[in-house]
Parts: structure tokens; sequence; C-alpha cells
């Protein structure tokens, strides 16, 4: 294929750090279903990002290949594109090093996932979760990825990515592309359905604040109608005064592609409880298929393997041209092979 043809490039992650929640499909999964139509996708279990918060052996084994299921689930496809455990490919480690020995204390001081983080788990602030960004950083820039499929919450680290590239760049001359961020329109930080200020997380201790991939029908529909909202009574967008009510309309608005005002007009005079049943059922019909799908995929482990290893050594090949040239650039010793 001619260079001007050249596809773009796609890389994200997602963590094996439990069941992915609905605020992972809307704010990532779903659009890297999508993305696959357009780009040339390279999608990635980051595993190594998980072991910054303590993790029990077994059960992130046991994670990694179940959210590689889900991923073949959501329709990822791993024959056109490429499907990994960052783990892996040890080159993104190796790239690692080299980036955080240019990236400034300061930098990495002022990311707030660091300072959520280390909030949340005062007993294991370790350096892995200061320099977690660089990893990350890492990941894209060894793959030169044009674009970055990501919810909200990791905006400030593409930025960083950017700013690494940029200034590497800079120095030792034109290496990395710069990554540009791509944040969904509808569902780019879905909220919990508890306390609907703070981000739907799948490690919250709450298993009412979030809808998790796995959840069946009955659980859905419970959780959505345990939701909190207010007492105004009126299906109103405003995140500052009703955040949960909007909360709920940006999942309905994800999933229907309606807008608020239409969202509005829909349930104006009807009470929180038929558009509760509204929001669960039009998710309740996205996942279904979803969980099917993954149940017959859970099946077959020795698929789900062999799709690993076949990710692993594509992606390989690619993140090692970049090290090499790397290495090269800052001066490392290569010997002639
Ligand atoms: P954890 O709870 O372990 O911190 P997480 O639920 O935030 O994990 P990640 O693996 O960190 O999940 O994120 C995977 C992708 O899902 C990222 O692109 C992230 O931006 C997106 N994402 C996570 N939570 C939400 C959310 N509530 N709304 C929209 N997107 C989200
Ligand atoms: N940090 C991300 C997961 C992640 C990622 C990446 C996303 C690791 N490496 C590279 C995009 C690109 C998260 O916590 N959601």
């Amino acid at each position: 294929m001619s260079e001007l043809l050249k596809r773009k490039r796609i890389l994200s992650g997602i963590q094996p750090t439990g069941t992915p929640t609905l605020g992972n499909y809307l704010g990532a999964l779903r659009n890297w279903a999508l993305l696959q139509n357009s780009y040339d996708c390279l999608y990635m279990v980051a595993d190594l990002h998980a072991l910054t918060v303590r993790q029990v052996p077994a059960d992130l084994r046991r994670n990694s290949r179940a959210l590689t299921a889900l991923l073949l689930a959501v329709g990822i496809d791993p024959k056109e594109h490429i499907l990994f455990v960052q783990s892996h490919v040890p080159a993104h480690c190796e790239l690692s090093w080299i980036l955080a020995c240019n990236t400034q204390f300061g930098e990495l001081s002022r990311m707030t996932q660091f300072k959520d983080k280390s909030a949340k788990h005062p007993d294991n602030v370790n350096g892995g979760l200061f320099t977690y960004p660089v990893l990350m950083a890492s990941d894209i820039l060894i793959y030169n990825a044009d674009l970055v499929p990501v919810g909200q919450d990791q905006t400030q680290h593409l930025e960083l990515a950017r700013d690494i590239a940029g200034r590497f760049n800079n120095i030792y001359g034109e290496t990395f592309v710069l990554p540009e961020g791509y944040v969904p329109a509808a569902g780019a930080k879905v909220m919990s359905l508890s306390e609907p200020t703070k981000k739907m997380s799948k490690s919250d201790p709450n298993v009412n604040s979030f809808i998790l991939m796995t959840d069946d029908k009955d659980t859905i529909v419970r959780k959505f109608k345990r939701a909190v909202t207010d007492s105004d009574g009126m299906v109103h967008f405003d995140t500052a005064n009703k955040p949960g009510v909007s909360n709920l309309m940006t999942i309905y608005a994800a999933f229907t592609g309606k807008t608020m005002p239409e969202i509005e007009a829909e349930f104006a005079g009807k009470g929180y409880g038929d558009f509760k049943m509204a929001v669960a059922e039009t998710t309740v019909d996205a996942i279904c298929p979803v969980q099917e799908e993954l149940q017959r995929i859970q099946a077959d482990k020795a698929y789900v393997d062999g799709v690993l290893k076949d990710g692993a050594e594509r992606a390989a090949r690619l993140a090692n041209r970049t090290v090499s040239k790397v290495h090269r650039k800052v001066g490392l010793l290569q010997l002639e092979k």
C-alpha cells in the first residue's frame, strides 16, 4: 500500500483490575470496536499498570484472560488488528526507562490520578504509581500511535505523553508521532450510580455504584432503580444541581443517540420510575448480546491464548523497531548483528 493510503494507527489500553463497567464500555471499549473500521488498531490489556495497586496474583492472571475474552466479545478483530497483553512485550518497559529520564518530577507530581490513588491507598504510594504515566506514554509512543481513544479521566496522561514526545523530538530529532486523544462525545465520563459526583469505577467497594458488563438483566434493573437522583422529579440535564439524573441521561443518550432536549421532552410529565426503566432497558439491550458472545469465547481458552500469542509477536516486532531507533538516538552502544 502506498504511504498516502496508509491508515492511521490507534493504541489504547485497559487494566485487568476487575470486571469492566458500563463506564469502561461507553468511555472506551465501544469506541475501540467502532474505530477498527477506519484505523489500524493495537489494543492492550495493561497488566503492568494494574500492579501499581496491590493485586492477588491468581486474580490478576484470571482477569487478564477474562478481559481479553471481553474485548473479543465487544467485537475486536484480532486478525485485522492486534490484541495483546502489555507484559508480553517487554520493549514497553525498556522505552519507559529512557522516557522517564526525559520526564520531570514536577510533571508527574501534577497528575490528578496519582494524587487520587495515593489518597485512596495511603499505605502503598509506590514508585510505579508515580511513574505510571511514563509507562503509558511508552505504550503509546512505541507504536507511533496517531490516536488514543480514552475516557476523560485519561486526558491528562495523554497530554503528558505528547509533552514527552515533543521534548524528545526537540532534543534528539524527529522520533515520535505526537498522539491525539479521542474522547467520545457521549459517555466520556459515566458517574457512580450511588455517588454521582464520582466517576463510575470497577474498583469501587460499593457494588451498587456500578453496572458491570457481566451483570444480568435483573441486577441491571435493580441497580438503576436504586440509583441516586433528587427530589424535584424532573428529567432535566443539569450536572451541577442534578448530577444523578444527568448521569442517567448521559447513559441513555450514549445508547440511543438522542440529545438532552429530546430526552427531556420524551420524559416530560413522567416520573423517575419510567425514566429509570427506559435507561435500564436500553442498557440491557446493548449488553446482553455482548454477554452471550463472551460466554461462547470464554469456553475456548486455547483460542484466547492463541490470539494473545499472535498479538504479542506482531506487537513486539513493531515495538522493537522503535526501541532500536531510540537507543541509537540517545547514544546507547549498539553492536553490529
Ligand atoms: P480502576 O477502577 O481500577 O481505576 P477504571 O474503571 O478507571 O479502573 P481503567 O482500566 O483505568 O478503568 O480504564 C479503561 C478505560 O475506561 C480508560 O480509557 C478510561 O478512560 C475509561 N473509563 C474508566 N472509567 C470510566 C468512566 N466512569 N466513564 C467513562 N470512561 C471510563
Ligand atoms: N492508564 C490507562 C490504561 C492504559 C492506557 C495505555 C490507555 C495503559 N496504557 C495507553 C491508553 C493508552 C487507564 O488507566 N485507563
